[in-house]
C-alpha cells in the first residue's frame, strides 16, 4: 500500500514535510505548515461555493491540522466518520469508507513511572488538561492573569465535546435580553436549573453560574464571538439561550473563537498529548503531570497547578451503562474524546466525586446516527410526534422527561415535524437537510405517507397545534412557547430517538473551582471545570447550561489557578 509519506519522499525527500534533522513535535506543527505552504489552507481546499455542510475541508471542526486526517506514515483516516458515516472515496492513499476506531488502549504504568524517575522535561505554572471550551477558557484566563500555561489535548484537534454543542449558552441579564425586553433574573435562572436538576444541584455553584453568565457572554464577545441571537431551551421560563445571529451551532463558533484567542496570545495548545498521571508532592500539593505525546513518548511536566477540563464520559459505553443500565446500548451524541479518563486521574490524586451515577439522555438524536438534532429545533417551533403522528409530550419540557416519554412509546422513537419557516430561520436546521436526515413533502398528508405516520392523525395534530398557538394555550401538554404555526410548505420530518448526551456527575469543586476531596478538603493546586465536574447540574442538566458552565467555571478555574501560583 503506497503511503502519503512515501509519495512525498519519492518526489521531494523527507524534508518536504519534516525539519532537517527530523524532529516531529506532538502537534505536528512544522508538518502542517508544510502541507499548507504547498496545498493551501482548509479554506483554499474547500470546494468553491460548497453548498453543503460535509465538505471535509469546510466542516464544523474549524481550523484543524491537515494531519488529523492525512496521516503520512499510517493509513490516512477520515475523522468525520467518528460521528458520521459518509462514503468518500477521494482521499489520497486512504481507505476512507472504513469506520475509525480510536486507538487508545489504556495508561502504561511502567512508562509513567519511568517518566517520573527521569524528572521533569519542562516546568510551567499551570497545566490545563483538555482543550474544549472549559480548558480554553481556563488557559486564556490563567494567561491573562499572568501565569504561564500549557494546554494539553489528547485528541488530534482541540474542541472536545464543546465543539459539538449545538443549542447555545444560557445567560441572564445580558444587554441582548434587555434590548429584546426579556425580563429575567439570577433567581429565576437558579430556580430553573434546580427544577431541571430535581433539586440535587449544588446551589452555590448554580448561583455563581447565573451571576457570572452575562459576564461570560461579554468575555466571549470581547474575544470575537457573535452571540447575537436568543431562543428558548427546555426547562427555561424565558428566552435566555444565546447563540450566533444566523442560528448556527454555538459550539464550533465558540471553539474557533477560543482557539484563535489562544493562538493570538501564544498559548501553546499541545494536541496528540494525553495526560496519564497527575502528581502530588510530599506536602500534598499538585506538582506536575505525566504526558504521553504521540511523537515524544512519556514525559513529565513540572507544574504548580493543574486544571482538569477533561470532559465527561458520555462516549464510554461501559462506564455509562454501569451507572445507568437503562441506557446500555444507546447511541451517544458525544465526541470520541468523552471517555472519562480525566475522572480517573483526578480520583487517583484524591478528588471526591459527586452525582457520578447521573447520566442524561437527550430526546432527539438522529435515529440510527450519533447526530444531535438540537433542542433549538423544538425551541424555534418544531413539534414532536410519535410514529402515528400524535404529540405525546410538551416538546420543551426538561430532556429527562422528554426522553422518558419517548422510551415509554412502543417504538421508542419519534418524528420532529416543522415547516419551511424554520429552515429559512436557521442555518443549523438547513444543515440537517443537507445531511439527508429530513423527509420533505408539499402537504402534511404527504409527509405522513412518506414517514409511515397516519395522515389523518398527523393532520389533526398539526391543526390542533396551530389552533393552540393562535389561542395562546396548549390544551394538551401546556407548552408555553409556540413561536410559529406549521403552515408553510414544504413540510419536513426528521426521525429521532433518545441518546446519551451529558454526564452530570464528576469531580467535586467549590465556587472557586478548587477540587475537593471526599472530606470536602481542598487539594492544593488542583482545579476543575466543565463536564468533568459534578454538582452544577444536579440530576439533569438544562439545555444551554453546559456551555454556560464551561465558560463561567473555565474562567474561574483559570483565574484561581493563576492566583494560587502567584501566592
Ligand atoms: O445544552 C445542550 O446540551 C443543548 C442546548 C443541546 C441541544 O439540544 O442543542
Amino acid at each position: 500500500q503506497p503511503t502519503l509519506a512515501k509519495h512525498h519522499s519519492d518526489m521531494l525527500g523527507c524534508d518536504a514535510c519534516h525539519t532537517k534533522p527530523i524532529k516531529v513535535s506532538d502537534s505536528e506543527t512544522h508538518e502542517n505548515a508544510s502541507c499548507v505552504s504547498c496545498h493551501g489552507g482548509l479554506e483554499d481546499l474547500a470546494e468553491p461555493g460548497h453548498a453543503n455542510h460535509f465538505d471535509p475541508h469546510a466542516s464544523h471542526l474549524g481550523t484543524i491540522n491537515c494531519t488529523s486526517c492525512h496521516t503520512g506514515h499510517a493509513e490516512p483516516q477520515y475523522v468525520c466518520n467518528d460521528c458520521h458515516s459518509f462514503e468518500h472515496d477521494d482521499m489520497p492513499f486512504a481507505n476512507t469508507g472504513k469506520e475509525r476506531k480510536p486507538a487508545f488502549t489504556g495508561f502504561d504504568q511502567d512508562k509513567i513511572e519511568q517518566a517520573i524517575a527521569k524528572g521533569p522535561k519542562e516546568s510551567v505554572d499551570v497545566v490545563v488538561i483538555g482543550a474544549g471550551s472549559a480548558g480554553f477558557n481556563a488557559a486564556i484566563s490563567a494567561h491573562e492573569a499572568g501565569a504561564n500555561v500549557i494546554l494539553l489535548e489528547k485528541h488530534m484537534f482541540s474542541g472536545g465535546n464543546s465543539m459539538l454543542a449545538a443549542g447555545g449558552y444560557n445567560a441572564t441579564g445580558t444587554p441582548l435580553m434587555e434590548k429584546k425586553g426579556i425580563k429575567d433574573s439570577v433567581d429565576w435562572f437558579v430556580e430553573d436549573a434546580l427544577k431541571g436538576g430535581r433539586g440535587a444541584n449544588d446551589v452555590d455553584l448554580v448561583r455563581v453560574m447565573g451571576e457570572q453568565s452575562a459576564d461570560g457572554i461579554a468575555w466571549l464577545e470581547s474575544l470575537g464571538a457573535d452571540m447575537g441571537d436568543l431562543k428558548r431551551s427546555g426547562g427555561a421560563r424565558v428566552d435566555r439561550t444565546h447563540r450566533p445571529s444566523d442560528g448556527a451551532s454555538v459550539g464550533p463558533h465558540i471553539v474557533e473563537t477560543l482557539r484563535n484567542a489562544a493562538n493570538k496570545r501564544n498559548i501553546e495548545t499541545r494536541v496528540n498529548s494525553r495526560a496519564e498521571k497527575v502528581l502530588r508532592d510530599e506536602n500534598g500539593k499538585i506538582s506536575g503531570v505525566v504526558v504521553h505525546g504521540k511523537h515524544s513518548g512519556y514525559y513529565l511536566i513540572e507544574a504548580k497547578a493543574v486544571v482538569m477540563a477533561t470532559g465527561g464520559f458520555g462516549y464510554n459505553e461501559k462506564m455509562f451503562a454501569e451507572y445507568r443500565p437503562q441506557f446500555a446500548g444507546m447511541s451517544s451524541s458525544n465526541n470520541v474524546t468523552a471517555t472519562g479518563d480525566g475522572l480517573k486521574l483526578a480520583e487517583e490524586v484524591g478528588a471526591g466525586m459527586v452525582d457520578i451515577e447521573w447520566v442524561q439522555a437527550h430526546p432527539t438524536i438522529g435515529k440510527g446516527s450519533r447526530i444531535l438534532v438540537s433542542e433549538t429545533v423544538r425551541g424555534v417551533g418544531a413539534i414532536m410526534v410519535n410514529v402515528n403522528g400524535k404529540r405525546y409530550v410538551n416538546e420543551l419540557t426538561t430532556r429527562d422527561k422528554a426522553s422518558q416519554a419517548t422510551l415509554k412509546e412502543p417504538e421508542q422513537y419519534s418524528w420532529l415535524v416543522m415547516d419551511e419557516q424554520l429552515l429559512k430561520k436557521s442555518s443549523m436546521i438547513r444543515g440537517y437537510k443537507d445531511l439527508g436526515m429530513m423527509v420533505e413533502a408539499n402537504t402534511i398528508e404527504e409527509l405522513a405517507k412518506q414517514t409511515g405516520m397516519k395522515p389523518e392523525v398527523l393532520s389533526k395534530t398539526v391543526a390542533d397545534y396551530n389552533r393552540y398557538r393562535e389561542n395562546g394555550k396548549d390544551e394538551e401538554f401546556g407548552r408555553d412557547n409556540m413561536p410559529v404555526s406549521i403552515t408553510q410548505a414544504p413540510y419536513y420530518a426528521v426521525a429521532v430517538n433518545p441518546g446519551v448526551h451529558h454526564t452530570m456527575g464528576g469531580i467535586s469543586i467549590n465556587t472557586s473551582a478548587q477540587v475537593k476531596d471526599d472530606n470536602g478538603k481542598v487539594i492544593p493546586g488542583l482545579f476543575a471545570a466543565g463536564e468533568a465536574t459534578g454538582g452544577v447540574h444536579g440530576h439533569n442538566r438544562l439545555g444551554g447550561n453546559a456551555i454556560a458552565d464551561t465558560v463561567v467555571f473555565g474562567r474561574i478555574a483559570g483565574d484561581s489557578a493563576a492566583a494560587y501560583v502567584a501566592d
